[in-house]
């Protein structure tokens, strides 16, 4: 168990930045006096509250007999239920009004500058309702599962909301994972079809995605048909009788624009979404419709202070939960207007993101800071070469942002006008938990400050009891939220043992985090041992298993360490099998296998070969020891009374000096 208290020395800051006054007036929520009103009022009636946010953002087909019902211990959570709905309608046709029909609902930006589609609500519909009566020509009904394979292109959110509106569930899977990733994702959750395209743009490169289906595909007995898309016109390997065209089965003469949308219940599943856990195979996390969609459209308006008129833009990919809620579900409840862009920030230069802010006159923008280290290495000059003046509010989200990357998201993009919010959340959470509303809260860089209405966050010793002021600890929830997650896919004891069993009746987040005297959340990171690499979570076990896959190697250890870009990286110690030699070729052997096997961001940026590893009487790896030594921090390494063989740290500190 990583020690809580022992990371807290990282973030230091005590300046505090005050809400703008400009925008305050016509704020959602505009004082500190109103965020504490709603927050008492939430937690002491969360029927009521609940109730009126739901009626207010989310059209219902029939209104729900009960508000909510959780018990954690067994764990059992349920929100509106007897509530009828579809997730597609609200994104979608509640939109088609006089005024709002004609709206640009998606801006698409293709990773060339020349490439722009808009999607307006109407053609939107249109799009979808065709998608969905193919999805129903192919025989998927309610409740079957679609896997989803593509880059961030229109027909990614189209053939979402194309599944949400015939109760099809999809499982999206990054577009940048492996084939043997996208296999075991697939596999898991026994999708009927798979749908991809032949490949996108990255960095000015053609990526090939339709190989990787066809590799993951050989072992997926599940999966009768798979649609692809074309993106770039690629020379693809085609199976007769399997593979369909998107262009042709959508232009298909019997399919009509008009789909009817099924009544789901508000806890009928929307979709999976496949997330790293610290000990064995990716986790299916599921969300259901009614509770899911309430609590990104309410977290999303105000949070980001959302407003019709507005132009909204999240960075992230769709393949991870940021996507989803924030890009697919939040907005497009809401009715918003999006940019949605292909690309990478660096390419074919660090100033693009806002050279697009410029261009589309983005108002409310959303990144991670692995992205804005990566800006900011880049040099100031970049963000000052563009008009920013659009720019409203600024948002954070997938790791601690660290205090210096604050201030300069603040003051070279922002101009000091723009609030930051910094949201804490996770896959499992649906949407922000631990967030500053942005004319309501006073912000300290490095903090997600408080917890939004509704949210009622605790932070546990290891003994279970409370911790102080100041002391850090175990991040875990009293109560249960609209968004949170209702199981995971196939292993109702895996759901109960990872969230619900370290402290009997709390939502165990797995993060660290303390709580200062003014009652704001500094979040300390992952107290398992789960990397977040570029705010993607990988799991160890996942990563040393894939090691563990090459021929050369026998056993291998995974540590992530603080990196200054990506946030933590990866180190790998591989102990070989024998027979094989530690060398040079042989390491960036192992670095492409990664990339391979999980995919690039999986590509450890060092490997260093061991004879032995540090390991406990009953064989456990000891990390704490490892991650110790990769810090550098030699004499610090607590008690090594229980390995098994002490002699091993002496080969591991010299060969780490050697490389790092
Ligand atoms: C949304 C998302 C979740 C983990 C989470 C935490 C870290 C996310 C954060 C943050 C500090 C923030 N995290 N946002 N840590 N401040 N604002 O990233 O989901 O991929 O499931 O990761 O990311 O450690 O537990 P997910």
């Amino acid at each position: 168990m990583a020690d809580p208290t022992k990371i807290e020395s990282v973030l230091k800051e005590e300046r505090i930045v005050y809400p703008p006054q400009e925008g305050r007036d016509e704020a959602y929520i505009s004082s500190k006096f109103d965020y504490e009103e709603i927050y008492r009022y939430s937690l002491s009636d969360p029927d009521g509250f609940w109730s009126e946010r739901a009626k207010e953002l989310i059209t219902w087909f029939k209104l729900w007999d009960r508000t909510c019902y959780w018990d954690f211990h067994k764990p059992e959570i349920r929100w509106f239920e007897g509530g009828k709905l579809n997730a597609c309608y609200n994104c979608v046709d509640r939109h088609l009004t006089d005024e709002t029909r004609n709206k640009a609902a998606i801006i698409w930006q293709g990773e060339p500058d020349e490439e722009v589609k808009v999607y307006t609500y109407e053609m939107l519909h249109r799009e979808v309702c065709r998608f969905a009566n193919v999805l129903k020509k192919l025989g998927i009904k309610k409740g079957d599962r679609v896997s989803i394979y593509l880059p961030m292109i229109p027909e990614l959110p189209i053939v979402m909301l194309a599944c949400a509106r015939i109760g099809a569930i999809h499982s999206v899977v990054f577009g940048g994972f492996s084939a043997e990733s996208l296999k075991t994702r697939i596999q898991d959750c026994e999708a009927k079809l798979l749908i991809t395209a032949d490949g996108y743009w990255r960095s000015g490169r053609k990526i090939q995605s339709k190989k990787n289906a066809d590799e993951a595909l050989k072992d997926c007995p599940t999966v009768e048909k798979c649609i692809v898309v074309k993106r770039l016109g690629l020379d693809i390997n085609w199976v007769e009788g399997r593979d369909i065209w998107y262009h042709e089965a959508i232009n298909a003469e019997d399919i009509s624009d008009w789909c009817e949308c099924e009544e789901m219940d508000a806890e009928d599943v929307l979709f999976i979404l496949y997330t790293s856990g610290s000990t064995g195979k990716p986790k299916g996390v599921f969300h259901t419709t009614g509770g899911y969609l309430v609590y990104v459209a309410h977290t999303l308006q105000w949070v980001f202070d959302l407003k019709p008129e507005d132009i909204f833009w999240c960075t992230a990919d769709i393949g991870w939960i940021t996507g989803h809620s924030y890009i697919v579900y939040g907005p497009l409840s809401l009715g918003a207007t999006q940019i949605m862009y292909e690309g990478v920030p660096t390419y074919p230069h660090p100033g693009r993101f806002w050279e697009l802010c410029q261009k589309f006159k983005v108002n409310l923008f959303y990144t991670a800071p692995t992205v804005i280290r990566a800006l900011m290495r880049a040099g100031d000059e970049w963000p000052h070469k563009y008009d920013l003046s659009s720019l409203r509010i600024l948002g954070s989200v997938g790791e601690p942002i660290n205090p210096e990357a604050w201030w300069w998201y603040y003051e070279h993009v922002g101009r000091r006008r723009c609030p930051i919010v910094d949201t804490w959340w996770q896959t499992e959470t649906g949407g922000f938990l631990i967030s500053p509303l942005p004319y309501a809260i006073p912000q300290k860089p490095g903090s997600a400050t408080l917890p939004l209405p509704g949210v009622e966050p605790i932070i546990l010793k290891d003994d279970g009891t409370p911790a102080d002021v100041n002391e850090g600890g175990h991040l875990c929830m009293k109560r249960a939220w609209p968004g949170m997650l209702r199981g995971v896919w196939g292993d109702p004891k895996r759901f109960k043992d990872v969230y619900f069993s370290r402290f009997p009746g709390y939502y165990y987040t797995g993060d660290g985090a303390r709580r200062d005297e003014d009652g704001y959340f500094w979040i300390m990171g992952r107290l398992d041992d789960v990397i977040n690499v570029s705010g993607h979570r990988l799991g160890t076990m996942e990563l040393e298993s894939a090691l563990v896959a090459h021929p050369a190697v026998a056993e291998a250890a995974v540590i992530g360490y603080p990196h200054e870009i990506k946030g933590e990286a990866i180190y790998a110690f591989v102990i070989l099998k024998e027979g094989y030699e530690p060398s040079e070729e042989l390491r960036q052997e192992l670095k492409q296998h990664m990339r391979k096997v999980i995919g690039p961001i999986a590509t450890p940026d060092y490997i260093q070969f061991v004879s032995g590893l540090p390991k406990t009487r009953s064989g456990k790896i000891m990390r704490r020891i490892l991650r110790k030594i990769v810090a550098g921090q030699y004499e610090d390494l607590g008690d090594t009374s229980t390995l098994a063989d002490p002699s091993v740290i002496d080969e591991l500190i010299k060969g780490r000096e050697e490389l790092m």
